[in-house]
Formats: C-alpha cells, structure tokens, sequence
C-alpha cells in the first residue's frame, strides 16, 4: 500500500503547471487538511520545495537531488525490482542489512538504500567509502531460479543495468571493467558486489549491492583514493538527481533481467562487451590467490567469465580477480 504522502507527491508531480487546492487533494485522498498540509511540511523537510498560495493550493516547484523514498517510489516504472523499498537515513552497511533481510524472507526485489553508508565493504572484506550524502548505497535482493555457476552474470547485467542508466539521465558514457567496476576515464565511479546465499546446491537468494559516487566533490573522498574515484558531479560540474538514478537503474535492470531469463545470456554478453573497456587489450590478472595472469583479454564466455590468452597462446578462464589495464 502507498503512503497518503506518496499520493500526495504523485498528484503533485502530475500537475506541477497549476495549483491543486488542498480541498481537491482531500477529496482525491479522503484525508483531511490538517493532514495534507502535515504531509506537504514533511515533503519539504526532505528538499521537495512546494509553493502555497491561498485560496489556490499547493505547486511543485522542484524534486530534491538527494535522495528521496519518496521520490524513488512515485514513478517506480517496475514491476518488482524496487518495490519493496526499505530506505534508512543512515546504516552501516546495506549489504549487511540485505543479507540479514534474505535470510528472514524478504521477497525478490527487495531494495535496501541508503546515501548514508558509514561502514561500506567491497570484495575481500575491502572498504567502500561514501562521503554523506553525496552517493547511493543500495543493495537488491533477487530470488533467482539459477544455478550458482550463471549468478556471476547477474554482476555483468547489473553493470549493463548501471551503464544505461547513467546515460539516460546524465548523457555521461561509462566503460564497464570486469567485473564489476564502472569507470570514466580510468576512474571508478560504480563499484557492483555480488553474494549469494546457498543451500546445497540451490540458489537461495542473491544480493547485489552498488556503492555510486553521484554528488561527491573530489575533496568529499578520503584521500587514499582521491586519485582513482571519481563522480558524476567531478565530471559535470553540477548535482544529479539521486532517486531519478535509482529508478532508472532499476528498470533497466528488470528489463534486462526478464530478458536474459527468457533469452539466455547472450544479448546480455553483447551488449556488456559493447561498453567493457578491457577487452582486446593486455591486462594483469591479479588472482585472489596472489597469483598474476598476464595476457590479452579476449572476451567473456557464456558464462560471464574473463577469456584471457597468455603469451603461450594458451586460454584462460577467470572467474574472479582484480584486473590492471
Ligand atoms: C567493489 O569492491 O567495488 C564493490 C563495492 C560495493 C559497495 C556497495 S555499497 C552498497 C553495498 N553495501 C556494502 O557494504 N557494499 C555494497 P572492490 O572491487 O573490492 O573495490 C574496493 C576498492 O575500491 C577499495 O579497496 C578502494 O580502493 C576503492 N574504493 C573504495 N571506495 C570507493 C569509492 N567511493 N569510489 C571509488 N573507489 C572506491
């Protein structure tokens, strides 16, 4: 069920050109005044800035950049993906919440999101770190029926889901290295985690956790990596709206996921090798064993799995690693 304030930006968002008295939204509603104006003050304490002329109503003037739930749901065009959405001011890690959140039940589709993420992880236990505010923490939980050997390709769909997005709201072309880095300019922007939790051999839940750096300023980064991470707003020079990102990744994201469960993988592969950087040049595969790889990046397989050729001439398959091009 939507929340009457939900309702009430909805109406206000579908008729941001005139006024809507706030008898008109009751009636619409079944609330009463004292409600509606209750709900437009909470509506302007989190940025939505909404003009009130007596005798005429109430007027949209302009959405928050930051994030917004409300915002995020008014306008979801999804189906699932999102439309559980459970959104904290400030929490640790959202990845941890989603884990926790799987385990308990949460539906397929669940969204953990929060702009303030205070202990953020990556791969190997690394660090994720956000500057307040100014980037998207979020964390999907998904309930495929996949075998554990395909869900590494639910990384690749959610960096095409990423990459498309960022496009359509903001005109910036993002490059994609595998597997899990959206990058400008050599730089992260996007950082994607995928976990999965098993029973047996069954695919119990799988939870895709993005860290975005949207509104950040270079000095917002800590320093140690100040020179490798860079933002929509570095690049722009100007904010973005957050809840608009979100929304649009998440249904880039369903599409393509539809997609793939009814097609297979390879118009995914297409349109990932479309946008990955890597590919056709020499890396360094720094294996988490400590082993390094070194060849050239041929492609990925059916899989999703990195395809590199050693000077040998001979294959490899790469599942997981960190790579330097
Ligand atoms: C990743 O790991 O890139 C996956 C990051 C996933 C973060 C999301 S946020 C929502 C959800 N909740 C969580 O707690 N996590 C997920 P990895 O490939 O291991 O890269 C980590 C490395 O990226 C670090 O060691 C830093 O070098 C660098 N890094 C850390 N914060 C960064 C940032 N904001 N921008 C760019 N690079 C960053």
């Amino acid at each position: 069920v939507k929340k009457t304030k939900h309702k009430i930006l909805d109406m206000l968002l579908n008729h941001s050109d005139t006024h809507l008295s706030g008898q008109k939204i009751c009636d619409v509603l079944g609330c009463s005044r004292t409600a509606v104006w209750k709900h437009i003050k909470e509506l302007e304490s989190e940025g939505f800035k909404i003009e009130a002329i007596q005798k005429r109503g109430y007027r949209l003037l302009s959405t928050p950049k930051e994030l917004s739930e409300a915002r995020i749901l008014v306008g979801l065009k999804t189906k699932e993906l999102g439309q559980h959405l459970i959104y904290f001011d400030s929490i640790g890690s959202t990845q941890k919440e989603a884990q926790h959140l799987a385990e308990d039940g949460a539906p397929h589709g669940t969204l953990v999101i929060t702009s303030h993420q205070t202990t953020g992880r990556g791969r190997l236990g690394r660090i994720w770190s956000m500057p307040k505010g100014k980037g998207i923490a979020m964390s999907l939980i998904l309930r495929p029926e996949l075998s554990i050997n395909r869900i590494p390709q639910l990384t690749l769909i959610a960096a095409v889901a990423v990459v498309k997005a960022i496009t359509d709201v903001t005109g910036i072309q993002t490059d994609i290295k595998w597997p899990n880095d959206i990058l400008v300019k050599g730089k992260k922007m996007v950082g994607i985690l995928t976990e999965m939790q098993t029973e047996g051999t069954n695919v119990k839940a799988v939870i895709i956790g993005m860290g975005m750096n949207i509104n950040a300023d270079k000095n917002d980064f800590p320093e140690e990596i100040r020179s490798i991470a860079t933002s929509l707003k570095t690049l722009t020079g100007k904010s973005h709206d957050m809840s608009l990102i979100v929304q649009t990744i998440l249904f880039y994201f369903e599409d393509l996921y539809m997609r793939y469960l009814d097609e297979g993988f390879s118009v995914i592969k297409w349109m990932w090798e479309s946008h990955a950087v890597s590919i056709g040049k020499r890396i360094n595969a720094r294996l988490f064993n400590g082993k390094v790889l070194t060849g050239l990046a041929k492609g990925i397989d059916e899989e999703g799995a990195l395809l590199l050729e050693d000077d040998q001439g001979s294959i490899h398959k790469i599942y997981s690693a960190d790579i330097e091009i």
